[in-house]
């Protein structure tokens, strides 16, 4: 199968829309989490659910109770619970944390949120080569797409190889956007193009905490660079002692 890893929707409804004209029909469409976390949260899973048996979903943290730790985090997340009934709140929380896939010309196919055994830990595109040794010492497949950290990569480490779609909703590439993967036979990272500007109008219109917060982030968004450097430092600074 040929499957298109959607991860870090954050809500991002028009980001998504656009990304789905994009995804070649035949292609499975791999959820990777923190989807609803954002502006338009229930738009968001009607769209994906309505996907039925062509999505796989996985849980990232923000889909999760308690799985944000700064204060504006949490802020989001309590209005986005409140923004979807009981059921899909039910749905997320009960997501997995892994699913596994054969994909075309690719094989065995593990996808994580965060790394292979935490949806909070975070790979960047600078993680150390030792830190990463250990991240995937018990991943058990040869090709991991993880996500989190919103930014695109795609590096190797003792054979495996470890790839990151980039954010569909809030990425960190230096350019506007909606960034994502296409899997099978090859590796192929994507980037598409959605009318920021509507966008823009309809979070302001959603009653989301901070709008200006995300839509400066959507606008001007930091570089791959810039978002590794400082995502690393935090991961680092969580792992100290
Ligand atoms: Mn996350």
């Amino acid at each position: 199968m040929k499957v298109a890893a959607l991860y870090d929707i954050h809500g991002n409804l028009p980001a998504l829309e656009a990304v789905l004209r994009d995804v070649p029909e035949d292609a499975i469409v791999l959820i990777g989490g923190d989807t609803a976390a954002g502006p338009m949260p229930a738009g968001t899973l009607e769209r994906l659910l309505a996907l039925g048996d062509r999505a796989v979903w996985i849980r990232g943290n923000a889909d999760r109770e308690g799985g944000v730790e700064s204060e504006l985090w949490r802020w989001r997340t309590d209005w986005m619970w409140e923004q979807l009934g009981g059921e899909n709140r039910a749905f997320l929380n009960g997501l997995p944390g892994t699913a596994s896939l054969t994909v075309d010309g690719l094989g065995e196919t593990l996808f994580c949120h965060g790394s292979p055994r935490s949806d909070e830990e975070a790979i960047t595109a600078v993680t150390a080569e030792e830190r990463l040794r250990a991240i995937l010492a018990d991943a058990g497949a040869s090709l991991v797409v993880c996500g989190h950290t919103h930014h695109q990569f795609d590096r190797r480490s003792d054979g495996v190889r470890v790839v990151n779609p980039g954010s569909v909703g809030m990425p960190y590439e230096g350019r506007t956007g909606a960034y994502w993967a296409l899997l099978g036979p090859e590796v192929e990272h994507r980037r598409t193009e959605y009318d920021l500007e509507a966008a823009t109008a309809a979070i302001r219109e959603s009653g989301y905490p901070e709008p200006d917060e995300l839509v400066e982030t959507l606008a001007t968004p930091p570089t791959a660079k810039e978002a590794a450097e400082f995502l690393e430092q935090q991961a680092l600074e969580k792992e100290a002692p």
